[in-house]
């Protein structure tokens, strides 16, 4: 199995009521690739604290790390600004993107489920979440 560059997206400014759960996702994947975007299932890794011009810091270091991914793997159970930006920022380069919510809980965006070079992958328990990034990374 080739390690791959996995940019894991979900809420930050959107929300964190799912931030437990992109934690666990994120150690997944982590067992045998590499997570670049570990900060998001846990604020207190993040290394752009106390830097002059903050948010331009975090735009210019995600964005970079989008074209340098190999795949995205979103959770999109809650609604972010900043996920549905990158989602389209990695169509754009040709990224493959794969977003997974909880089907029950969230009436996912049209521009997201209407999208076919997007693969959603709709669950109702976190157990069926695992199997598919197993799918997704071989
Ligand atoms: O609009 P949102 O904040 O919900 O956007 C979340 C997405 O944008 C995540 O997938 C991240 O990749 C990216 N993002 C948003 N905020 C940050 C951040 N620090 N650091 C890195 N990536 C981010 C924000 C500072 C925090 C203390 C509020």
């Amino acid at each position: 199995m080739k390690m791959q560059k996995v940019y894991f997206a979900g809420s930050i400014r959107g929300g964190r009521q799912d931030a437990d759960l992109y934690k666990r996702i994120i150690e997944y994947i982590q067992r045998h690739h590499i997570v670049l975007t570990e900060h998001v299932g846990d604020l207190s890794k993040s290394k752009t604290e106390g830097l002059k011009d903050r948010d331009v810091a975090i735009y210019e270091q995600d964005t970079a790390w989008l074209r340098e991914a190999d795949v995205v793997i979103a959770e999109c159970t809650t609604p972010s600004l900043g996920v549905g930006y990158e989602l389209a920022y990695a169509e754009a380069h040709g990224i493959p993107v794969h977003i997974f919510y909880n089907k029950p809980r969230t009436n996912l965006s049209a521009m997201l489920t209407g999208n076919s070079r997007f693969q959603i992958h709709p669950y109702k328990t976190e157990e069926e979440i695992y199997p598919i990034i197993e799918v997704i990374l071989t």
